[in-house]
């Protein structure tokens, strides 16, 4: 039910919007003429969902439309929005032991926008890989910093080429599970963005808040274009600069409305858990006020058709990607995406690193990107 500008409960299933449910809910009071609903509908299906249309729809100004992970989807007064608390809405993420259900985890994830996994690798691995990362890190020449990437912080990207030890966490078969479940519904596979070790340093400040699917210019309603996930690598603290989040912020589409931003909590967690995200989450790194080190290792993962964020088959050339295993080959891009009618980034010579057969499962008709026969236009022709 739609009430005092939020609705009472997150709606898992709700996939099918007709006219009745439009008037009812979505837009109770105004006069929706045929070209609004036609926006509506695209912008519901993500048939194109442009900003252009979005704000041919909403109107008078000040009405927002949002909807996320294609299952969820909600609306409010963008001139007085109601507190996060009284809609309802988020206002922590939650914290799972490593031996809990992907499923949960997904559903945490969906619904508050990050969620965290409490000691999901061992000690002896997230040592291994800040041995291997710290001599690395400080590869982002001072001269390159900026105030976004911070001051007083230290990265290294393409961690892969540097730290063969990552590989374990970026493979984490939970981290993989939950990525099929957000992505694979939208591509025949996905790829890693960006690998960054990050180490924020005493006396740094807080990041400016933001999303990480920014890059992609595009917000389709019900499609997240990628997942991140926050690897401890020592403990995360408020103090020393543990990762802030905005809870249930992924519910809000970039273009037309922000969520608020001061309902910032920060991902707190032990060494060797992870915090994951959603692309659409608002994030950003803490202050360091310790007079310690914060270490971690961020990896992002999106759809495969998508121009992964770094050009990871150079970031890690195939000389040394061959030393990895094929889940991690295919991860960095050393493999098209999909197969037959839906294939991207083919390769048609032939070399070790490359990965040759299809992500099992790969199935594009469900995903409806092929037609469910061999030959429609055949079909539909006299
Ligand atoms: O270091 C962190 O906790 C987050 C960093 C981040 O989100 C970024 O640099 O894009």
């Amino acid at each position: 039910m739609f009430q005092n500008g939020a609705w009472n409960r997150y709606l898992p299933t709700l996939t099918i919007f007709d006219d009745a449910f439009v008037d009812a809910n979505i837009c109770p009071g105004l006069s929706v003429d045929a070209e609004h609903r036609e926006n509506l509908h695209e912008l519901i299906v993500g048939a194109q969902g442009s900003r252009r249309q979005a704000r041919n729809f909403f109107q008078p100004p000040g009405r927002v439309f949002l909807t996320a992970q294609a299952v969820h989807i909600g609306y409010f007064d963008a001139r007085t929005p109601a507190p996060m608390a009284d809609r309802g809405e988020a206002m922590s993420i939650e914290s799972f032991d490593a031996n809990e259900s992907s499923v949960k985890i997904v559903d945490a994830l969906r619904r508050d926008g990050g969620v965290i996994v409490r000691n999901l690798a061992p000690a002896a691995q997230i040592d291994a890989v800040a041995d291997e990362l710290g001599p690395q890190l400080g590869r982002f020449a001072e001269g390159k910093r900026t105030d976004f990437s911070g001051r007083k912080t230290l990265r290294c990207h393409g961690v892969l080429r540097y730290a063969p030890s990552a590989s374990a966490l970026i493979a984490h078969r939970m981290v993989l599970d939950v990525a099929d479940a957000i992505l694979l519904p939208f591509c025949a596979d996905y790829q890693v963005g960006s690998m960054t070790g990050i180490e924020i340093l005493p006396g740094e400040s807080d990041q400016q808040l933001h999303r990480d699917d920014t890059p992609y210019p595009m917000c389709l309603a019900g499609l997240e274009l990628q997942i991140g996930v926050m690897w401890a690598l020592t403990d995360f603290t408020a103090e020393n600069g543990a990762t802030r989040v905005v809870p249930g912020s992924h519910r809000f589409l970039r273009a037309w409305h922000r969520p608020d931003l001061s309902h910032v909590v920060p991902a707190v967690m032990p060494k060797g858990s992870a915090l994951l995200y959603l692309g659409s989450t608002w994030h950003g790194g803490g202050a360091n006020r310790s007079q310690a080190a914060r270490t971690g290792l961020i990896n992002t993962y999106s759809l495969g058709w998508l121009r992964p964020e770094n050009n990871n088959t150079l970031e890690v050339p195939p000389e040394v990607a061959k030393r990895y295993d094929e889940t991690v080959r295919r991860l960095l891009g050393y493999a098209s995406h999909g197969d037959g009618q839906d294939r991207l980034g083919a390769f048609h010579g032939s070399d070790p690193v490359w990965v040759a057969k299809a992500r099992k499962g790969s199935d594009a008709v469900a995903r409806g990107q092929v037609p469910p026969t061999a030959d429609a236009r055949q079909q539909s022709s006299p």
